[in-house]
């Protein structure tokens, strides 16, 4: 454990509305009593405020808006004690089919909240990916350290990679108060069906066949995104100014062992999928290595049952329909225009 802990009373959390962003408002609320927080969303395609639903406006502010907006986000900054930065473009095919919004987003929405934070020395923490690092072969026993080169393949990891190293430039030359966390693949409530875990559910409540990419054996670590919040807290809190910490929990398996888990978890035989056309440039293997994590801040994850962690998501979206359906058919429109 570090000496110093970094108390907030109020936080300033960007893309709340979102998957991971909305999982890590809600941990906050009930795991710290003491702090208020303001959800900063533009709410796109991705964002629901719904994600937020039943926390009471005397823990939480939303405020519907861009990062990229740097009159608000100096304003929202200015009256805050920290900033926890989810907001991103985050989807890889998305990325592929138009990179567009990931500049802006990513990259550009970074840049403005750093000079805010420069601006008022407010502590920023910023949320990364995994896939900075690129990729692992299927037979290779290492694992990513947070000292592996970064090797990006894709436009998304690319404008991630690209955040980062803002991030580290910025506590640099500018003295910014910043950590950054790079997460493996997160699963749980509020996902956007056009991930894999719940693209795979709720296609086969709608009676569509699975679809697998490729040979199905690329290689994902999956963490449950309340783990990923609590680690985040505790990198808020506890971390060292500049540091980059690792965020995983042991959770390697190939897709067609995640699919086979889900067909037999829903009643399904282990071959009522399709087989569809490979993601270009798919990275093959992402691998964990959390132990800086885990012993200097002493961090555990509570989600180590993962066929347990997916019969509860599994159970969210068979009673969540409401909040699925209405996006499910754009969704598998989009897919089908790519042959996926
Ligand atoms: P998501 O796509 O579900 O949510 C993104 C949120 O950001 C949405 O609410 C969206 O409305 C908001 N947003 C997008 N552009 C914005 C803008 N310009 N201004 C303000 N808000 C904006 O994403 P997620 O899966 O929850 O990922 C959150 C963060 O975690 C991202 O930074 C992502 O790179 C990182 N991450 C995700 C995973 C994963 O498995 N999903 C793993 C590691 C890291
Ligand atoms: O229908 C599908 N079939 C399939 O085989 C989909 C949607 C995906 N896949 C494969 C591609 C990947 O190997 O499943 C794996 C997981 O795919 P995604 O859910 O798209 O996640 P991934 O590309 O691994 O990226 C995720 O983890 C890292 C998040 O979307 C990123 O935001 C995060 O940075």
């Amino acid at each position: 454990m570090t000496d110093q802990v970094f108390c907030p009373n109020h936080i300033v959390v960007t893309g709340g509305a979102g998957f991971i962003g909305s999982n890590f408002v809600h941990w906050v609320v009930k795991n710290q009593p003491q702090v208020h927080v303001t959800v900063l969303d533009a709410l796109t395609y991705a964002g629901n405020r719904e994600n937020l639903a039943g926390i009471p406006d005397s823990r939480l502010a939303f405020v519907h808006g861009n990062i990229c907006d740097e009159e608000l986000v100096d304003r929202l900054v200015a009256n805050t004690d920290a900033v926890v930065h989810f907001a991103a473009e985050s989807h890889n095919d998305n990325s592929i089919n138009d990179p567009t919004p990931f500049l802006r987003t990513n990259v550009q929405g970074t840049y403005v909240l750093l000079q805010a934070c420069r601006k008022h020395d407010v502590r920023f923490h910023h949320i990364s990916t995994d896939e900075v690092y690129g990729d692992l072969a299927l037979d290779d026993p290492s694992r990513f350290t947070e000292s592996t080169p970064y090797n990006p393949s894709s436009p998304y990891s690319s404008t991630k990679a690209s955040s980062d190293m803002l991030v580290r430039a910025w506590v640099r030359t500018f003295g910014v108060r910043a950590t950054i966390s790079n997460c493996s693949n997160n699963y749980g409530p509020y996902q956007h069906v056009e991930k894999f875990i719940p693209r795979q559910i709720t296609n086969l409540l709608c009676g569509i066949r699975p679809k697998l990419y490729g040979d199905g054996l690329n290689v994902r670590d999956w963490i449950h995104a309340e783990d990923h919040s609590s680690a985040v807290w505790c990198i808020l809190t506890q971390g060292r100014i500049g540091e980059t910490y690792l965020i995983g929990a042991d959770g390697e398996r190939s897709n067609i062992q995640v699919l086979r888990a889900i067909l037999e978890a829903m009643g399904a035989g282990p071959d009522d999928f399709d087989w569809v056309r490979d993601r270009p440039g798919h990275d093959r293997r992402y691998a964990i290595d959390s132990t800086k994590l885990r012993t200097e801040l002493g961090w555990q994850p509570k989600h180590t049952d993962f066929s347990q962690g997916l019969a509860q998501t599994i159970q969210w979206y068979r009673e969540h329909q409401g909040w699925w359906r209405p996006v499910k058919e754009a969704t598998e429109a989009r897919y089908a225009a790519t042959g996926q």
